[in-house]
């Protein structure tokens, strides 16, 4: 029985992750800088895998308690010179969950875009501190 708890919660736990994609603006329409597409793991490095390794964007959403706050939508998570709330389609950060938002989201905003260009260790296929100097 207790296996099969802790297999519940250790489910639960990893795919607890897609309803946030609900709590941003254009959480489903974020594009890859890497590519075409969209990158459905806002919050991570990796475009498809909810891994440990958040973005800069992925840390400030869990540290405004995942919700859409002004603060987060005015902040530049990845430094890139645009507003996360620019980059989501938010820009006047007046969106609220279930509403449309002003417009598509334009960026990502927690990889910066052109990749490789804020002093982010993260390059398209790699990321992390093993991407370092590469
Ligand atoms: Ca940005």
């Amino acid at each position: 029985m207790l296996r099969l708890v802790v297999a519940a919660v250790t489910f639960a736990t990893i795919c607890a992750h897609p309803q946030y994609r609900d709590s941003i603006p254009n959480g489903y329409s974020v594009p890859n800088p890497c590519g075409l597409g969209t990158w459905e793991t806002v919050g991570h490095f990796d475009p498809h895998h909810h891994t440990h390794d958040k973005n800069p964007f992925g840390l400030a959403f869990a540290a405004a308690g995942h919700t859409w706050t002004a603060a987060l939508c005015n902040a530049d998570s990845d430094n890139d010179g645009v507003t996360n709330g620019a980059e989501l389609g938010d820009p006047g950060c007046v969106w609220t969950v279930g509403a449309t938002p002003s417009g598509p989201a334009t960026g990502h905003p927690g990889i910066c875009d052109p990749v490789g260009t804020c002093g982010q260790a993260f390059y398209c296929g790699c990321h992390g501190h093993n991407c370092l100097g590469k």
